[in-house]
């Protein structure tokens, strides 16, 4: 811990403007949560702050979408936001919310601190504004053609198409995503941080002070800090958020990323009355757990605040995550493209450790990672159920049977090559383990804890002590042990000793996997401690390495599965219910999309001669099988009846159809294509499909024919 006595662990303030997917747990809290139980298990002294972030455009959007008030909006996901990480054992010491009273005073003292001390320049411009909603617009809601690409739904603040950054001028023909309506220029007056005022000092806290940052937060910082800054508003025309706390300011709030930050300081401020201790003294170490989208934030404009205010420590890590795809594709909120933590808790009730382990596994730590629900049943079957939960399953089921339901001696006098090395993994895993939490490296973390109980799985298989008991067995009874020579000549003593000191050290180790596992695993840790009948304080940092965890004599629980498999169906349900999800979303788009938008048609092709047409084999067909292309999220694979043969078909569908949809289904195949293979499937003809505004229908016969019937 070196310099430092206490930490500050801060994660992202989501916005209460909807619930949290698994892409939100992976990119920060679930890092957070590990870090935080790690420091509590070396009884570190550490407060672990988050809350939601109620204010900003974000949330008003979200009002008049549902037309509700933005107050309803954010009481209703708090609740729901709160809930969800509570259930998936995210143990803050405070989750509060940006609307508390506590926070408004906080931040409007800082803004004020700020103001009086001359470091806002008081700027008019010129803003885009909604003739018809009587609004100014954040850059988000204004959409325009971009002038690279030509992309005619581009946002104010960035083409989604070609990926430029844009401001809203540069946009051809603004118009408001709310109303629609062509925007109108109108003054406006707003306070602004000169934060090129803090590029020198940026450049030493972060280029020179911060190398050991990860890659991709320092480049981030890097290129920005390279590019040079410039003064950005921290005021905002709304009427929702924090006043701006000056006379002559009405219709002013504090721009969201000007108080949310500052949320940090009023949670820690609500959770204890030291909170000055957290945030004021030099040996606080603050760790700020974000995704990479608030990088700028965390890393520039909050250290630059903290700066300019005077008085607080800075940050002294941002281990920022990148993101976590689903499926092969981007999360998308609008979409509906997301698993959702509410509905994961519900469909997988108690299995909360199941969905932090396969997180934590496939966290996006240096580049963005995809989650898969194969994956996810992969993970827990063959990791956690066969390697993790087995080990311990088997230790304690052996050690019922085989040593009288207590913890067997470790007879000295009969100790191997073997059980000396793997008592020395103990502290060695301990090492390993400490060391890439230290560095923020969780996967690794935790790979080195099921590291370590597939080691005790390879000794226990070993030492294979149901086999020394039914020598010892034969011995007693007096007969020949013939089926296992490598015991020949060895008597009783030898035989118990033996089987006691392997599974004396195993149920050691099942101890140590407690310890090891509880920042990942807390709900497991927890049932581990019961099994052993130890009591939690065991689960203390300073008990891991240690092989002498459970006393010789003492009697255990009767062992019961710590994980259970995760069936072919639930994985299917839950790949169906994200498609489901994205149809509604989908369908719930068009509905609402005016009705007048232009349909954009599919531009007309060249003329063709009859004999062209000709050549087409056209042939209804009749789908038979259907199921996904393993590790290709677009693809299918069919196999169509066309009378005469069946044909195996790879066809780019499967986001619209869900492969049990579409058994039985008539479709068109052009059936002289020149087979061609794709991931290292032979596609054997085409499928006809029209498409309408990204809707994909078949083209099929309207009433039922032949399989095989010709389309000419
Ligand atoms: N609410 C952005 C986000 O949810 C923002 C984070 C605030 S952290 C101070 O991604
Ligand atoms: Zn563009």
């Amino acid at each position: 811990m070196g310099k430092f006595n206490r930490y500050l662990i801060t994660a992202a303030l989501p916005y209460a403007n909807g619930p949290v997917h698994i892409g939100h747990l992976a990119g920060c809290y679930l890092p957070a949560d590990i870090y935080v139980r790690y420091l509590r298990a070396k009884k570190a002294d550490v407060k672990f702050v988050c809350g939601t972030d109620e204010h900003g455009v974000p949330i008003t959007i979200k009002a008049m979408k549902e037309n509700v008030s933005p107050q309803d909006v954010v009481d209703k996901y708090h609740k729901i936001i709160g809930d969800s990480f509570a259930a998936m054992g995210i143990s803050f010491d405070i989750f509060s919310r940006t609307s508390n009273q506590l926070h408004h005073q906080t931040s409007q003292d800082f803004f004020l601190k700020m103001y009086k001390d001359g470091l806002f320049e008081e700027r008019e411009s010129e803003q885009f504004f909604d003739p018809e909603k009587e609004m100014f617009l954040a850059d988000r809601y204004i959409i325009g053609t971009c002038p690279n690409c030509g992309n005619d739904k581009a946002y104010g603040d960035q083409c989604e198409r070609c990926g430029r950054t844009l401001s809203p001028d540069e946009l051809i023909n603004p118009h408001s995503a709310l109303s629609n309506a062509p925007l109108v220029k109108k003054k406006t007056k707003h306070w602004y941080m000169p934060l090129q005022n803090y590029e020198p000092w940026l450049k030493e806290y972060i280029i020179d002070g911060h190398k050991e940052w990860k890659n991709n937060v320092y480049g981030q910082c890097k290129s920005w800090l390279d590019s040079g800054l410039q003064s950005r508003a921290m005021t905002r025309d709304s009427n929702w958020g924090i006043k701006v706390p000056l006379p002559d300011a009405e219709g002013k709030v504090l721009y969201v990323w000007f108080d949310a930050p500052i949320g940090y300081i009023s949670a820690t401020k609500e959770l204890t009355e030291d909170w000055a201790s957290y945030w004021c003294k030099e040996d606080t170490k603050l760790v700020h757990f974000i995704g990479k989208d608030n990088i700028v934030f965390h890393c520039i404009i909050f250290p630059a605040m903290l700066k300019a205010h005077g008085g607080f420590v800075v940050p002294d890590n941002v281990p920022a995550n990148e993101f976590l795809n689903i499926e092969g594709e981007k999360v998308s909120t609008s979409r509906n493209w997301a698993v959702w933590v509410n509905d994961y808790i519900q469909d997988f009730p108690d299995q909360q450790d199941v969905l932090r382990y396969v997180l934590c596994a496939t966290a996006p730590e240096t580049k963005d990672n995809d989650f898969t629900w194969k994956d996810f049943q992969d993970r827990n079957n063959n990791e956690l159920v066969a390697v993790f939960g087995n080990f311990i399953n088997r230790a304690l089921v052996l050690m019922h049977k085989l040593c009288g339901g207590k913890v067997p001696p470790l007879h000295e006098k009969y100790m191997e090559e073997a059980d000396r090395e793997m008592l020395n993994e103990f502290a060695v895993a301990k090492e390993k383990i400490e060391t890439s939490l230290e560095n923020y490296r969780f996967r690794e973390a935790l790979s080195e804890v099921m590291e370590f109980a597939r080691k005790g799985n390879q000794y226990l298989q070993k030492c294979e002590p149901w086999i020394l008991a039914s020598v010892l067995e034969k011995l007693k009874a007096g007969e020949p042990n013939i089926k296992h020579p490598q015991y020949e000549g060895k008597n009783e003593e030898y035989l118990q000793a033996r089987i006691d000191i392997s599974l004396h050290i195993c149920l050691q180790m099942s101890a140590n996997l407690a310890i090891f596992s509880e920042p990942f695993l807390p709900f497991t840790a927890k049932r581990i401690c019961h099994l052993l009948k130890v009591v939690d304080r065991m689960l203390e940092w300073d008990n891991a390495g240690s092989t002498k965890l459970l006393s010789v004599g003492y009697t255990l629980r009767a062992p019961e599965l710590l994980f259970k498999k995760i069936e072919d169906e639930q994985v299917k349900a839950q790949v169906e219910k994200l498609h489901a999800g994205l149809k509604q979303a989908m369908d719930a788009a068009a509905a609402a999309a005016p009705a007048a938008v232009e349909v954009p048609v599919t531009p007309a092709k060249p003329e063709i001669q009859y004999d062209d047409f000709a050549k087409l084999d056209l042939r209804v067909g009749t789908i038979l099988e259907a199921e996904k292309v393993p590790k290709a999220d677009k693809l299918l694979k069919l196999l169509v009846d066309i009378g005469t043969e069946k044909r195996t078909v790879v066809s780019g569908i499967a986001m619209h159809f869900a492969p049990e949809d579409i058994v039985g289904k008539q479709v068109t195949l052009v059936a002289n294509l020149a087979p061609r293979k794709m991931r290292g499937i032979e596609s054997q003809g085409m499928i006809l499909m029209a498409e309408d505004n990204g809707k994909l229908v078949f083209v099929n016969p309207s009433e039922a024919v032949k399989a095989g019937s010709g389309v000419s």
